[in-house]
C-alpha cells in the first residue's frame, strides 16, 4: 500500500458537476445535499433468467438523499427560487416529492408546505415531511385535487410551486439521462420508467435530447412507460377520475406533464402500457429476490413493465442495452412490503429448536 495516497474530493452534487447543462450562474446559490451519481448496477440474474440477449442495468434512483429521484429536480427548484428571495415553497404530492420538497426548503431556510392525499401516501414518506419540519395538510381527496389546489394558491400568493410543472424541476431531473450516458459511454437502446404526473419521463428525454444535440452521443433511446392499470390516462387517452392502485406514487389521473411526456414518446419510437398491481407486486418481490434491489412499489412498474415486454416478444432477438429507472427506495414503504412477504418465524431462544425448524 506504500504509493497509496487519500482520493481527496468526491461527488459534489449535480448542479456543480453538470453545471454547464444547466440554467445557474455564479450567482445562484446551490443548495445541496449532494444528490444524484446514483448508481447504475447491471442485472445479475434477472437478465439471466429473463432475457439472456439483453444487458440489463437498474438506475437505482432511491440512492438519492431523501430516497427518491425527486431530489434531482429538487436541487434546481429550490436553488433557483433561493436566487429570487423565495421564502415559502408549497407542493402537491404522492408522497416523494413532499419528502424531498420538505428537505431541500429546510435545508435553504424556506418554509415548506405540502398537501397530500389523505391515507394514501406510504408511512416513510409521510415520517419524512414531518420530521423535516413541513406544514403537511392531508387533504380529503387525491393527488389531482391537491394539485389543483396547489396550482390556485401559486397563481394568487408569492410562494414557490415545487410541482413538476416547476421547469427547473425538470432540469434537474434531465441530469440523470447524462449520468447513464457517462457511465456507458452511449446512450442505451431502450429506457423504461414509471410514469405517474409524466415529469420523469419528460426530463429523461430532454437529458438524452440535449446529450444529442451537443454532440456528445450521437443517438437517443427509446422511451418506455409504465403505468399502473388503475391509474393509467396516458395509456387510456383520457383522465382518470378515480386512480386507484397498490403504487401510490403513481396513483394520478390526469397527469400535469402529459403533452410533453407523449411527445417524449412519440419522437423517440417508444410507447405507453399498463401493468396490473398483480404484476407490480410480483416485479417488485422478483427485483428484492433475484438481484437484492428493494425498491417501492411504483418503481417495480418499469420492471414489471419489461417482463410484459418481453412476454409479448417486443424486443425480438435484438441484442439491446436496456436501462430501467427504478424511482425510489423499497423502506419508503414498509407496511406493503410486510404485508406481502413471507412471514417471519416465530421459535423458541433454544438452539435446538432453531435445528429442527431449519431442518439442519
Ligand atoms: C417512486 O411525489 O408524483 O411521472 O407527488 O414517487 O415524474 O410523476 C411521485 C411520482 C415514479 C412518477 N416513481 O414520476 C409525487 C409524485 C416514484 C414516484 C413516480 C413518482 P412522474
Amino acid at each position: 500500500m506504500g504509493s497509496y495516497s487519500v482520493r481527496r474530493g468526491g461527488w459534489r452534487g449535480l448542479i456543480e458537476e453538470y453545471r454547464q447543462f444547466l440554467p445557474v450562474s455564479e450567482s445562484t446559490p446551490v443548495i445541496s445535499l449532494l444528490e444524484g451519481n446514483t448508481p447504475l448496477i447491471e442485472s445479475r440474474n434477472l437478465a439471466r433468467e429473463w432475457c439472456p440477449n439483453l444487458r440489463v442495468l437498474f438506475k437505482y434512483e432511491g440512492l438519492n438523499p431523501t430516497g427518491s429521484f425527486k431530489d434531482r429536480g429538487m436541487t434546481m427548484a429550490i436553488s433557483k427560487a433561493a436566487e429570487r428571495g423565495v421564502r415559502a415553497t408549497l407542493c402537491a404530492s404522492t408522497g416523494n416529492t413532499s419528502a424531498s420538497a420538505a428537505a431541500y426548503s429546510a435545508r435553504a431556510g424556506m418554509m415548506s408546505i405540502v398537501l397530500i392525499p389523505e391515507g394514501k401516501i406510504a408511512l416513510g414518506k409521510l415520517a419524512q415531511a414531518l420530521t423535516y419540519g413541513a406544514r403537511t395538510l392531508q387533504v380529503d381527496g387525491n393527488f389531482d385535487d391537491c394539485l389543483r389546489i396547489v396550482r390556485e394558491i401559486t397563481d394568487n400568493y408569492p410562494i414557490e410551486l415545487l410541482n413538476s410543472l416547476n421547469p427547473m424541476r425538470m432540469e434537474g431531473q434531465k441530469t440523470a439521462s447524462f449520468e447513464v450516458c457517462d457511465v456507458l459511454g452511449e446512450p442505451p437502446d431502450y429506457h423504461l420508467l414509471p410514469v405517474g404526473n409524466a415529469g420523469n419521463i419528460t426530463a429523461y428525454w430532454w437529458g438524452y435530447r440535449e446529450y444529442r444535440e451537443r454532440g456528445i452521443v450521437d443517438r437517443t433511446p427509446r422511451m418506455l412507460g409504465f403505468q399502473a392499470a388503475g391509474a393509467a390516462p396516458l395509456v387510456e387517452g383520457r383522465p382518470v377520475a378515480r386512480p386507484e392502485t397498490v403504487a401510490t406514487a403513481i396513483r394520478i389521473g390526469n397527469p400535469a406533464r402529459w403533452d410533453d411526456a407523449m411527445a417524449a414518446v412519440r419522437d423517440s419510437g417508444g410507447g405507453v402500457w399498463a401493468v396490473t398491481d398483480d404484476e407490480i407486486l410480483e416485479a417488485y418481490g422478483e427485483l428484492a429476490r433475484l438481484e437484492g434491489i428493494f425498491v417501492e412499489p411504483a418503481s417495480a412498474a418499469s420492471v414489471a413493465g419489461l417482463k410484459k415486454l418481453l412476454a409479448e416478444g417486443f424486443f425480438g432477438r435484438e441484442k439491446a442495452t436496456v436501462v430501467l429507472t427504478v424511482t425510489g427506495h423499497g423502506l419508503k414503504d414498509p407496511d406493503t412490503a410486510v404485508r406481502i412477504a413471507r412471514q417471519p418465524e416465530q421459535v423458541p431462544a433454544d438452539t435446538e429448536a432453531v435445528v429442527r425448524l431449519l431442518e439442519l
